[in-house]
């Protein structure tokens, strides 16, 4: 333990701690500087290192200096007012108040105060006008008083230490510090530094100074000479301030390990864009118009631009014929009257599979796509419910895929962020089959729904001329993020508490090279 402390101490530590064992144990750091020849920083840190090892004690005192202002030096080198006064009074016994400046010598402006202090030192009396010097001002010729004695002492040494005044001097300074600045105090700290007995205890054992390496040259490795020096110790456990490195915020830093996921398993980034048609987020999605989550209650339709232009004609006849009748897909459709200006309104997208069906217009299979997005709904916020979130969608579209692929990519995708999910059924207009992903929340003691997945349809196959099986999936982000971040409520990801934003640490428990 001795040794593990010696070894950890700076040549500065091992340095003052000699001189204050050279000193008896205590000494102040202008002495230890002397004896050591070290700069007083130095000495002062290392104090300061070795106090908080236990080893010393730095005792401080503050010590309050007295001197004297440019007023103060001028009345300590021509005398008080009063004394001024008092000197012309010995010449002429009475003086007239207004004749006062001119036989003293005081500025007008002096004269108040001046008599004001010879009356208080019974030097002089005052009666109509007249100031006449008094028995004891007679006495108080020859003699300075305390306050005269203050000033004279502080012209000749310029600084005093209050502490050590005289009781006189201390009573000078009562008198002194009434009038306004003629004095100046300012606070200077002095410090002892005191071994403490661990510090006599290492210094018992013995202190080598010797000289440490702290930079390795160039011709010391050559050499290999840099075996033979001396090293000091490091305390890797020791204290050090909270350092808040800037970081991702959680929420996106899980949005790049999702990307990161996506991009290790081959899958190419599309993007879309948040304001979309209804064409798009809904109707070549096999959506009827009629489709509850269409309603303005759910969805919410933009005043500006309140259209959008529709893609080609024969898209847009497909889709209405396969909502209609089914078109050449062998589905009935929905049976009702399409109509395009329903479709043409436009939304703020509310969900991301409209980018998969724009990809899907423009990209032959096979291929693999994901995306990642900000998404819209007219939600009532709760723990788990936000009005915008994010999702990641995806497809993988190819002669041989099977809905058992794509539960096979959802797990490989969950698995990779830590998770075990379990599938349900459901349904989607645009999905055969379907089903929605969950994990358990202990917690909550429920199952949370983290996204929606399926086999695309022929009625939105069909339109969009894709002739092989694509499987289709949606999750939500935020809901993975809270999970993974240990968070009860998703609003969390939406407050910036900084204050767990900080502690939150800058990566997360997964391995890239295992991926
Ligand atoms: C959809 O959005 C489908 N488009 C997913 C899909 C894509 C199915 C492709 C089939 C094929 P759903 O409405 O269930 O599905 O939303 C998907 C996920 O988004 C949910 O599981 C949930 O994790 C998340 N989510 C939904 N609503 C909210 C909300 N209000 N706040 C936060 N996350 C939400």
């Amino acid at each position: 333990m001795l040794d593990r402390i010696k070894e950890e101490m700076h040549l500065y530590e091992k340095k003052v701690l000699k001189a204050l064992e050279s000193e008896g144990g205590e000494s102040t750091p202008e002495k230890v500087l002397k004896l050591q020849l070290l700069p007083i920083k130095s000495v002062m840190s290392a104090a300061g290192i070795l106090a908080s090892k236990d080893i010393i004690k730095v005792n401080k005192d503050v010590d309050e200096l007295l001197s004297l202002s440019e007023d103060g030096a001028s009345y300590a080198q021509d005398g008080l007012p009063e004394r001024r006064i008092l000197s012309a009074l010995q010449e002429e016994e009475t003086i007239h108040m207004k004749d006062l400046s001119q036989k003293s010598g005081i500025e007008p402006s002096e004269v108040k105060i001046a008599i004001g202090w010879l009356l208080r030192k019974g030097w002089a009396t005052l009666d109509k006008g007249q100031v006449t010097i008094s028995s004891q001002g007679m006495a108080a010729r020859n003699e300075a008083g305390p306050d005269e004695s203050l000033l004279k002492e502080l012209g000749e040494s310029g600084e005093l230490s209050l502490q050590e005044l005289s009781p006189r001097l201390q009573e000078g300074f009562n008198l002194l510090k009434q009038r306004k600045g003629l004095l100046k105090v300012h606070k200077k700290p002095s410090y002892t530094l005191e071994v403490t007995p661990l510090g006599k205890e290492i210094l018992e054992d013995g202190v080598e100074i010797r000289e440490e390496a702290t930079q390795i040259t160039h011709e010391q490795l050559k050499s290999g000479s840099w075996r033979n020096l001396h090293y000091r110790a490091y305390d890797i456990k020791a204290e050090h301030p909270d350092s808040f490195a800037g970081k991702l915020h959680p929420l996106q830093r899980t949005i790049e390990e999702i990307r990161r996921i996506f991009l290790n398993l081959g899958f190419t980034e599309s993007r879309g864009t948040i304001l979309e048609s209804a064409f798009w987020n809904f109707d070549c999605l096999f959506q009827p118009q009629d489709h509850a989550a269409r309603e303005m209650q759910d969805t919410f339709y933009i005043k500006t631009p309140r259209e959008t232009l529709l893609p080609e004609d024969e898209l847009v006849e497909k889709v209405k014929r396969a909502h209609e009748h089914g078109g050449k897909t062998g589905s009935k459709g929905w049976k009702y009257q399409w109509d395009r200006e329903v479709a043409r309104q436009s939304v703020l997208r509310t969900h991301t599979t409209c980018v998969s069906a724009r990809f899907l217009k423009d990209n032959q299979p096979p291929l693999k796509m994901f995306s990642v997005g900000r998404v819209f709904r007219r939600e009532t916020i709760t723990y788990k419910h936000l009005p915008e979130f994010h999702q990641v969608e995806g497809i993988v579209a190819d002669e041989s895929i099977t809905f058992r692929n794509l539960l096979g990519i959802l797990k490989e995708f969950y698995h990779q962020l830590g998770f075990q999910v379990r599938f349900r059924p459901a349904y989607f207009p645009y999905t055969y089959l379907s089903t929605e992903c969950e994990i358990y929340l202990p917690e909550k003691e429920s199952w949370i729904e983290l996204g929606g997945a399926g086999m695309f349809r022929p009625e939105v196959l069909e339109p969009l001329g894709v002739e092989t099986p694509v499987a289709a999936f949606g999750l939500g982000i935020e809901r993975l993020a809270m999970i993974r971040l240990g968070i009860q409520d998703i609003r969390m990801l939406y407050q910036s508490d900084i204050g767990w934003l900080r502690e939150l640490p800058v990566t997360h428990s997964v391995d890239w090279n295992e991926i």
